[in-house]
C-alpha cells in the first residue's frame, strides 16, 4: 500500500520508523512518504494559514499550498482522508477498508481547519473521507493520522505475524475482549482463573465468550445493543 502524508509537522511522524510500521515500511508492504506542506509554499515567510472570512477566532489554512500538494501526490487510483473533528467516526470497519486501496493521502490540518474548497476540489477528482477519531479536539491532524495507519497497517497481508489474530478478531468483532492473563500463576495473591489452566479448550472458548459479553454490556451499552441477535447462540442466551 502507497501512503503520502502532507503535513506542516513532517517530525510528527518519527515513530513510523519503528515497531511493526516501521517494519511493513523495510519489507515493502507500507511505501509511506511525509512532504512538509511549506514545500509548496512560494513566499518568504512560507505561509499556510490566513484569518476566517466572516470572522472568529483562530486562521484557516490557505487553499492555494494545499491545492499544489494534491495536485503533486495524487495520481489515479488514490483516495484522500482527512482527519478533522467534523469528519465521520472513525472505527475498525473503516480500518478494514482504507486497508483494501491501493493508496492513501493523508491531509493533516491545523489551527481552525482547511479552507473547504481544497476538500470539495479534490472531491471532483477522487474519493475524500473525512474522519473523526472522537468527540474531542485536538490541535491537529497529525496524531489522528498516526492512529489510522497503525489500525489499517495492522490488516495489511503479512503484518502480523500470527494470522489467527485477524480471524478471531473478525469472530469476535463488535464485542470487547475477555481479560488475558500469562505467567506467574500466582502474583500478590491473586490467581489466574482456573478455566484458563485447564486445557480444555471449549471450556476456555465458552468462558472467553461469556467474559467478552458480560464486559460489552457493562462498558460498552452502546456496541451490546447493536450487536446482532443472530449472532447470539443458545448457549450465549443461558450465560
Ligand atoms: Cl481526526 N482531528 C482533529 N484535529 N481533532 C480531532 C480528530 C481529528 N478526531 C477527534 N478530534
Amino acid at each position: 500500500m502507497k501512503v503520502d502524508i502532507i503535513s506542516i509537522f513532517p517530525d510528527y511522524f518519527a515513530p513510523l520508523e519503528l515497531s511493526l510500521i516501521g517494519k511493513a515500511r523495510t519489507t515493502g508492504t507500507l511505501d509511506l512518504t511525509v512532504h512538509d506542506l511549506r514545500t509548496w509554499t512560494h513566499d518568504v515567510h512560507r505561509t499556510v494559514d490566513d484569518s476566517p472570512y466572516g470572522g472568529g477566532p483562530g486562521m484557516v489554512m490557505r487553499p492555494e499550498p494545499w491545492g499544489q500538494a494534491l495536485d503533486a501526490v495524487a495520481a489515479a487510483g488514490a483516495t484522500l482522508v482527512v482527519p478533522s473533528p467534523v469528519g465521520k467516526p472513525f472505527a475498525q470497519a473503516d480500518a478494514h477498508e482504507l486497508a483494501g486501496l491501493d493508496h492513501l493521502i493523508f491531509a493533516c490540518g491545523r489551527y481552525e481547519g482547511i479552507d473547504q474548497r481544497v476538500i470539495d476540489d479534490a472531491a471532483d477528482r477522487m474519493p475524500v473521507r473525512e474522519v473523526s477519531l472522537g468527540d474531542y479536539v485536538l490541535f491537529g491532524g497529525e496524531v489522528a493520522v498516526i492512529v489510522i495507519l497503525e489500525a489499517v497497517t495492522r490488516l495489511l497481508p503479512g503484518v502480523l505475524g500470527n494470522a489467527d489474530s485477524l480471524t478471531e478478531e473478525s469472530h469476535a468483532a463488535g464485542l470487547l475482549e475477555a481479560p488475558v492473563y500469562t505467567k506467574p500463576q500466582s502474583w500478590r495473591g491473586r490467581e489466574v482463573p482456573e478455566v484458563l489452566r485447564s486445557g480444555d479448550h471449549g471450556r476456555i472458548a465458552r468462558w472467553r465468550r461469556e467474559q467478552s459479553l458480560l464486559r460489552t454490556a457493562a462498558r460498552r451499552p452502546d456496541l451490546y445493543a447493536s450487536y446482532p441477535p443472530e449472532h447470539l447462540d443458545k448457549k450465549d442466551r443461558k450465560a
